[in-house]
């Protein structure tokens, strides 16, 4: 059988590109755990991304991109005589090996012009874009899981009940 050949070595040669996308895929420099995305109610057009993320060298968070949003953004949240405010960063500085949290008080993805609702349950993909201090760029694509509105999981400042509409971004 002379065709034999052919097709097992186009095999290895899927099975080795494989293995090195594993590969690759464990040496990333960045870990991002805990991804999730607020769920959203019909006509809502913005809502949050949160997540874990922890760098192995110092690098900034510089881009987020995602499908369901036509405009996304990194926000900082802030409380000045008691009102919440936030606003546009252009990056969010993660030091080598610590934890940086993007939650519902702080720093926050901020997914503007929702192609389409967001349901509880829904797998949000979003790419981050990570920039050591070499300037060298990664991308790291996570699934991000969208939870209702009264998600427990965060303190007494619930980011989902202010309105984003009526907020200056
Ligand atoms: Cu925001």
């Amino acid at each position: 059988m002379t065709l034999q050949p052919r097709p097992s070595r186009l095999k290895s040669a899927l099975l080795l590109a494989s293995l090195l996308g594993l590969a690759n895929a464990a040496s990333a420099a960045t870990q991002v755990d805990n991804a999730w995305v607020r769920a959203t109610v019909a006509g809502q057009h913005a809502s949050g991304a949160f997540m874990d993320i922890t760098a192995s060298s110092d690098s900034k968070l510089v881009q987020v991109q995602s499908p369901v949003a036509k405009n996304v953004q990194i926000h900082q949240s802030s409380m000045h005589n008691d009102v919440m405010s936030m606003q546009q960063v252009d990056a969010v500085t993660l030091p080598a090996g610590q934890k940086v949290s993007l939650d519902t008080h702080g720093y926050h993805v901020m997914l503007m012009e929702l192609t389409g609702q967001i349901k509880a349950g829904d797998k949000v993909p979003l790419t981050l874009i990570v920039e050591n201090a070499k300037g060298e760029k990664e991308s790291i694509k996570v699934d991000a899981e969208a939870r209702a509105l009264n998600a427990p999981d965060h303190g007494s400042m619930d980011h989902g009940s202010m309105d984003h509409s009526m907020m200056k971004h």
